[in-house]
């Protein structure tokens, strides 16, 4: 199985609220269907949930946030998800709708649901997740990352092979010559520090594909306006991009 996160800077335009980017989308998704292997996506917020988690100030830590706030992010969260989903079907990849509130009890993973994603892979659906701004209990809420669902998912299902599409090539040893990384070995490596957001950007990327990797998966992390990289990278080819060794 290969677990792919499309980011929200790359299916959405995170300059302007409220606007997904419906061509990466569709491109993604022409692509994504010549992959011969059972495949699990989870999305980001992009310009619909993180900009609405700024507007109304809430975060991962689990708090007493505007009730109005978590309606509109969930909100905003499903309007995202059903523009995937229908860009998926038109694509002929059978989407499968699948919400955290279905693999999640507070802030922990059922293990027992998260194995039925695989399950539904496996027999011929594409589920689809997303970050979004679930229940805590002790009437709190927090954001729950996609990046932390990717490292969830991993964890349990121990995919062949993890990417995260991005809207960069990869990881940049310099923003400012853009070399690109070809390979991570250890978080040794110095990053300089790129855009951050509601849920840490880039760098909390870093880190998820770091600790992801160390589960003993490869982690890859390509540029989804070229979308065939994503299948050569599935398909063992040269690719431009950066690995995180598993
Ligand atoms: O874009 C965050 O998911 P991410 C989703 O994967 C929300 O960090 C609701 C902000």
């Amino acid at each position: 199985m290969i677990l792919i996160k499309l980011g929200g800077s790359i299916i959405t335009n995170k300059q302007k609220p409220l606007t997904p980017n419906i061509s990466a989308i569709n491109k993604i998704a022409i692509q994504l269907k010549k992959i011969r292997e059972p495949i699990i996506i989870v999305h980001g917020g992009g310009s619909f949930g993180h900009y609405w988690s700024v507007r109304y100030n809430m975060h991962t830590k689990p708090a007493k946030y505007s009730k109005k706030g978590v309606a509109i992010v969930k909100n905003s969260m499903i309007e995202l998800n059903k523009i995937i989903l229908d860009s998926f079907l038109k694509n002929k990849l059978n989407p499968y709708c699948l919400p955290p509130t279905d693999f999640m009890f507070g802030d922990k993973a059922d293990t027992k649901k998260v194995k039925e994603i695989l399950r539904i892979a496996k027999d011929g659906l594409v589920p689809v997740s997303y970050g979004d701004v679930l229940w805590h209990g002790q009437n709190k809420f927090y954001i729950l990352s996609g990046d932390k669902i990717m490292e969830i998912l991993a964890k349990v299902l121990k995919p062949r092979l993890v990417i995260f599409v991005l809207n960069v090539d990869g990881v940049y040893s310099d923003m400012k010559t853009k070399k690109l990384l070809y390979e991570i070995k250890s978080q040794k490596t110095t990053i300089s520090k790129v855009g951050m957001d509601v849920t840490g950007g880039m760098t909390r990327k870093i880190k998820e594909a770091t600790m992801i990797s160390k589960v003993g998966v490869n982690v890859f992390l390509v540029n989804g306006n070229k979308p065939e990289r994503i299948v050569n990278a599935i398909k063992g080819k040269k690719f431009e991009g950066t690995v995180f060794r598993g």
